[in-house]
């Protein structure tokens, strides 16, 4: 059985360090923070244009203790895949190369890139921080936005719901996906430290709330990341070689805690203000859909 990491026994070694340019509140630098303690030094990014290259800082001076391509936009896992190619090729096989990318990288724009690694089983790690918007310009509307928030792009709210990433890449078998939030950051790095292990492409998906892009006050990241995983919005499983499994919170759900309503979650981003309340109670319905069709899948205890 894997030991659960803790408060005690997670390393104290940084290789994201303090003084990064994320605005303050950022669900993204906690993320990226512990899932590069668990990736640790040995490892190679690949990251694509968005909040995640500003982060990290402009040549010459960098918030990063690893190295990292910055790559176009549509080719982070086309970049993971040459990386890993040219690794080999140097007998180089104790380097992690992982894509770490956006939502509008991942669900819209490196879709086909991303596909195509998967489908090759290419060994590499990939992660989507999904803060629900291309937020690095400026908050557009993205695949992975949400019903009924309002963007630059969608002034009246979204008209569409959110795709589901982590299951197009579960209908690619790859052999291990899991979803994580920063506001969990001890399960997040035990998920990154047990992928980190798996050969062949693992897919790392994390809700990263955005204090400018969503509309709240930045001391309530770890709350509002903790209000979508309650509410069902957002779940925490993983996927080992097509084995389905909630964790944490999410598990507590499928044995049986009531999940908290929507709204109040809803109601607590100004990128939902003035949402129609046929919006809400539709989001409502996408949610107990999503967990109606995880009882029949027998998901649930
Ligand atoms: C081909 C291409 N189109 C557009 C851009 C401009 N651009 C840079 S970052 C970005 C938004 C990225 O969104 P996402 O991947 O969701 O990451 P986030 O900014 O939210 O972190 C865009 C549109 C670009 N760099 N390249
Ligand atoms: S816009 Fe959002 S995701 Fe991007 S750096 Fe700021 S808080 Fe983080």
């Amino acid at each position: 059985m894997t030991v659960k990491t803790t408060t005690l026994t997670l390393p104290e070694e940084e290789f994201a360090l303090q003084g990064n340019r994320a605005c303050m509140g950022c669900g993204l630098s906690i993320a990226y923070r512990h899932g590069l303690k668990a990736l640790g030094k040995k490892t190679i990014l690949t990251v694509p244009a968005s909040c995640l290259t500003v982060l990290q800082g402009m040549y010459p001076v960098s918030s990063m203790l690893v190295p990292c391509l910055n790559t176009a936009f549509e080719t982070t896992a086309a970049s993971a895949s040459g990386i890993k190619a040219a690794l080999r090729a140097l007998g180089k096989d104790d380097i992690t190369v992982v894509g770490w990318a956006g939502d509008g990288g991942t669900s819209d724009i490196g879709i086909q890139a991303l596909s195509g690694a998967a489908e090759r089983n290419t060994d590499f790690i990939y992660v989507c921080y999904d803060n629900e918007g291309y937020m690095n310009t400026g908050t557009q509307r993205s695949g992975s936005t949400p019903l009924g928030a309002v963007t630059t792009t969608t002034l009246m709210g979204k008209t569409e719901h959110k795709k589901d990433m982590p299951q197009i890449m579960a209908a690619h078998n790859v052999p291990y996906i899991a979803t994580v939030s920063p506001s969990y950051p001890l399960e997040l790095y035990d998920k990154f430290r047990f992928a980190k292990d798996v050969k062949g492409t693992r897919y790392i998906h994390i809700l990263v709330p955005c204090p400018p892009g969503w509309g709240f006050d930045p001391r309530y990241t770890v709350e509002m990341g903790e209000m979508a995983v309650k509410c069902g919005m957002f779940d925490l499983y993983e996927i080992i070689d097509g084995v389905f499994s909630f964790y944490g919170q999410s598990q507590r759900i499928a044995k049986g805690k009531k999940r908290e309503p929507v709204e109040p979650y809803i109601r607590a981003q100004s990128r939902f203000k003035g949402i129609p309340q046929e919006r809400i109670d539709s989001l409502q319905t996408w949610v107990d859909r999503k967990w109606a069709l995880y009882e029949q899948m027998g998901y649930c205890e």
